[in-house]
């Protein structure tokens, strides 16, 4: 891995609303403004959930092209679309989402319990939405929440239909995968294919101390409202700006630099992919 490290902000998610914090940004243009300010706070690239009029998730092509659209005006961030989505999404609706064709787009290869919802990622449907993200050459994100995952990875590489080195995030602390642990993150990481490209999420309480372990072992890190609403106990975060800047300045405290839009494209091995 490199000195420096890939930050990636979470800006919205799934799951949170305004009612669980009143700055989770929702709208594309409260969207594209996050993006920005993540972006100037050290965050080379934005992991986007797209919201409805009413906030709820949505796989609306014409919102993601929007929001995309705006979020490519505000800054130069890698634009990372979730097909993930959210738990009542259907999942053809989902898969449709990478014909807006971003940088990069989020590929889940297991169904799951995840919280007190099902998570739905059907075999057949994860193949096809593979096989849809190398027609349009939108870079795949594998989204890791257990060991088993990563025998689902190494078939779908066997199958080919996804590229080597991988580029993966290890989602810990999701009721339904891993939990937040130091010794779980150690095990995914030594499960992982040799060269993986790889970066840490924790959820809630973990982010802070998962982050900071992904980066001390030379991975790269997330941070984001997805992940986490504090910013440390009992204090709210107040924007998706102030939780990179605090991983920015966690990175630079291990003498890892953040590394900027262009180091991540060649770090994330996306360098002469995509337009
Ligand atoms: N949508 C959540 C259920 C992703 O972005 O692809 C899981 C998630 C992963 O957010
Ligand atoms: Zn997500």
């Amino acid at each position: 891995m490199s000195n420096q490290a890939v930050l990636t902000a979470a800006l919205t998610g799934p799951i949170a609303t305004k009612a669980d914090n009143p700055h989770l940004p929702t709208s594309p243009q409260e969207i594209a403004d996050a993006a920005r300010g993540a972006y100037e706070a050290g965050a080379a690239v934005v992991h986007v959930h797209l919201r409805d009029g009413e906030g709820r998730p949505t796989a609306d092509l014409q919102i993601a092209r929007r929001t995309i659209a705006l979020i490519e005006e505000s800054c130069p961030a890698l634009i990372q679309l979730s097909t993930g989505v959210g738990l009542q999404v259907p999942y053809e609706e989902r898969l449709r989402l990478v014909d807006a064709r971003p940088r990069m787009a989020t590929l889940n290869v297991c169904t799951m319990s995840f919280g007190s919802g099902e998570f739905r990622n059907p075999p057949e449907g994860v193949r096809r939405l593979a096989h849809r993200m190398r027609e349009l050459d939108v870079a795949p994100e594998l989204e890791l929440y257990d060991a088993g995952h990563v025998e689902v990875v190494r078939a779908l590489i066997a199958e080919g239909l996804i590229e080597t080195p991988i580029t993966c995030s290890l989602v810990l602390g999701v009721q339904g995968g891993m939990a937040a642990t130091a010794e779980n993150l150690v095990d995914l990481v030594r499960r992982l294919p040799e060269g993986s490209i790889w970066q840490v999420i924790g959820i809630g309480r973990g982010n802070l101390p998962l982050t900071a372990m992904g980066l001390a072992m030379g991975g790269n890190a997330r941070t984001g409202m997805e992940d986490t609403l504090m910013l440390r106990r009992g204090v709210p975060a107040t924007s998706n700006a102030e939780l990179v800047a605090r991983l920015a300045e966690l990175s630079r405290a291990i003498e890892r630099e953040p590394a900027t839009v262009d180091e991540a494209q060649e770090l994330l091995g996306l360098a002469g992919a995509g337009v």
